[in-house]
């Protein structure tokens, strides 16, 4: 169990008299950018880049812009040797809006370089006001990008109406013959001007073209992000050979049930399900989608002949701050999945920082043997470990069933490295990373802060407690239960059994990021290895240049 005495993780440092968790859709926090009057966003004059690369809070071994916004990975792809990353991002302020596509490149998928923006939105032209997510392919060798373009419209014409914006949205066209997919040129008019005739649709965005493998003539499928108001999200499917001329099929996938609530916004509901990615995986075919701020996945099978996707299996792909992901194949032909990982403090908070949002590390995803999706870390990030640190844990007390609360000696430094935890349970078993204090310095424990807190009991084998989310897990007998951490700034990556993800982050006030101790109850004996890891930043300072 947590030690009573330590408080829950704090979400903010100019708010920690609240613990609310702000609802993670990218819409909401549109909603709540929007909602700032211009006087409080103009008095946050951007931050010099000195000041930016002196914030302990910003990550050190993920990708995240110089400064200002970003949100979803767009267009993730191997090119020429290269792996490319494209990203929503707002190039003027840390809030969302203006949405450009912002570029890195990676020899690794982990050590990046900013690369110059990739998209802008065309004065005048179908994404004069935003340049939303899409998918990078290359088709008959030509590196080319499927968007979605927005413009404004009036809210009769609009198919994006979100409470505070009407857009047009249509389905845009580029391509690149630079090396470095630095420059792209747009088709001028979009391959989708509009959703389906007859079709009242509560979006229409985030196109995510594949090719079948078990379709003729090497034609593409296209996934849509879509719904209908009171009947729940839905995935459009197209069909092409050329990447331009695209024929509408029908509903691959879809909610059966009304989304929840009578939402302004339809994400919010689940009305409208965003940045959808359909792609086999072994001997099925997965489905992931954005909505009411979570991530779903669902294995099944699309049927080569109607071309539905039936669904067998379903989950929750992050329990934490994780959004619209998008995958690609690396060299070796793995699925990798990168995901956005949101802000949790307040807007006048991050705004004020000048940085809002990165990416998530690199994530493989297999099929496991009972059809469920697996979820790893690549192993390209143990390039980053300095030497392994065993930890050793000192008694601190014994409670009233005699389970120990043991301390670790040593410190996670900088806020920056890798913990790794097995665990074959008997007994209760609990552990926290906290700030250290003195054991015997009541008013520093009773203010003693937890950044994350994890329990499992046997009881209650099948779930495992990540502060308040309950993750479903499911261990082989004598499998050990396995934690990895990845703490950077203000960021927690947990892998749990390559089963479950939690992103969670965490923040504190001041220039220096707090020292992290481990704090374990249980029978130590039941834990077969600690060992901590510190990890090399990718770039000298916290900008990535
Ligand atoms: N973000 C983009 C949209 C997408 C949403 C806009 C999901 O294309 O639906 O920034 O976070």
């Amino acid at each position: 169990m947590i030690p009573h005495s330590v408080k829950k993780p704090q979400e903010s440092t100019a708010s920690m008299k609240t613990n609310r968790r702000i609802f993670l859709s990218s819409t909401a926090i549109i909603a709540a950018a929007a909602a700032l009057p211009s006087r409080v966003a103009m008095a946050f004059a951007p931050n010099s880049a000195s000041e930016l690369a002196k914030d302990p809070r910003r990550p050190q071994f993920h990708l995240l812009p110089a400064r200002n916004w970003m949100n979803d990975p767009n267009g993730p792809i191997f090119w020429k040797g290269r792996y490319h990353m494209f990203f929503q991002y707002n190039p003027n302020a840390a809030v969302w809006g203006d949405m450009h596509w912002a570029h890195a490149w990676s020899p690794d998928m982990i050590h990046w370089k900013h690369l110059p923006v990739a998209l802008a939105p065309t004065s005048g032209g179908p994404d004069a006001d935003g340049c939303f997510s899409g998918t990078a392919v290359v088709h008959n060798g030509i590196p080319t990008l499927i968007y979605t373009g927005v413009a404004k419209a009036s809210p009769e014409q609009a198919t994006l109406r979100d409470g505070n914006n009407n857009f047009k949205e249509t389905q845009l066209y580029a391509t690149s013959n630079d090396s470095m997919l630095r420059t792209w040129t747009k088709r001028p008019t979009p391959v989708i001007p509009a959703p389906p005739p007859g079709m009242q649709v509560t979006g229409f965005r985030d196109p995510a073209p594949w090719r079948e493998p078990t379709l003729a003539n090497g034609a593409w499928l296209m996934a849509v992000g879509s719904g209908t108001k009171d009947k729940g999200g839905s995935i459009l499917l197209y069909k092409s050979s050329d990447l331009q001329a695209w024929e509408y099929l029908h509903v691959v996938a879809g909610s059966n049930k009304a989304g929840a609530g009578d939402a302004t916004n339809p994400v919010d509901s689940g009305d409208m399900w965003e940045c959808p990615d359909l792609f086999p995986l072994g001997n099925k075919h997965v489905l992931i989608y954005s909505t009411q701020g979570k991530v779903f996945w669902k294995t099944g099978e699309l049927d080569p002949n109607e071309l539905i996707f039936h669904e067998e299996q379903s989950g929750l792909l992050d329990h934490g701050s994780f959004y619209a992901p998008k995958t690609q194949l690396d060299k070796s032909g793995n699925r990798i999945l990168w995901g956005w990982i949101p802000e949790t403090r307040p807007v006048a908070e991050y705004s004020a920082a000048g940085w809002a949002g990165l990416m998530s590390l690199p994530r493989v995803l297999t099929l496991g043997e009972d059809g469920r999706l697996r979820i790893s870390v690549a192993s390209a990030v143990e390039k980053l470990r300095t030497r392994e640190q065993k930890v050793s844990l000192k008694q601190v007390q014994a409670d009233a069933t005699g389970n120990k609360e043991l301390l670790s000696d040593m410190r996670l430094k900088d806020a920056c490295g890798e913990l790794l935890c097995t665990v074959k349970p008997t007994e209760p078993f609990s552990i926290d990373l906290l700030t250290p204090v003195d054991p015997k310095d009541a008013k520093a424990v009773a203010s003693q802060v937890s950044y994350i807190s994890i329990r499992y009991s046997q009881a209650n084998a099948k779930e495992l407690v990540v502060d308040q989310q309950r993750l479903q897990i499911g261990l082989a007998a004598g499998e050990p239960l396995e934690l990895r951490f990845f703490i950077d700034g203000s960021v927690i990556e947990l892998f749990v059994n390559n089963q479950a993800t939690c992103t969670k982050r965490f923040y504190y006030p001041g220039p220096t990021a707090p020292e992290i101790a481990i704090s374990v109850t249980g029978k130590e004996s039941d834990i077969t290895r600690l060992s901590l890891w510190q990890l090399s930043p990718i770039s000298k300072d916290r900008l990535t240049t």
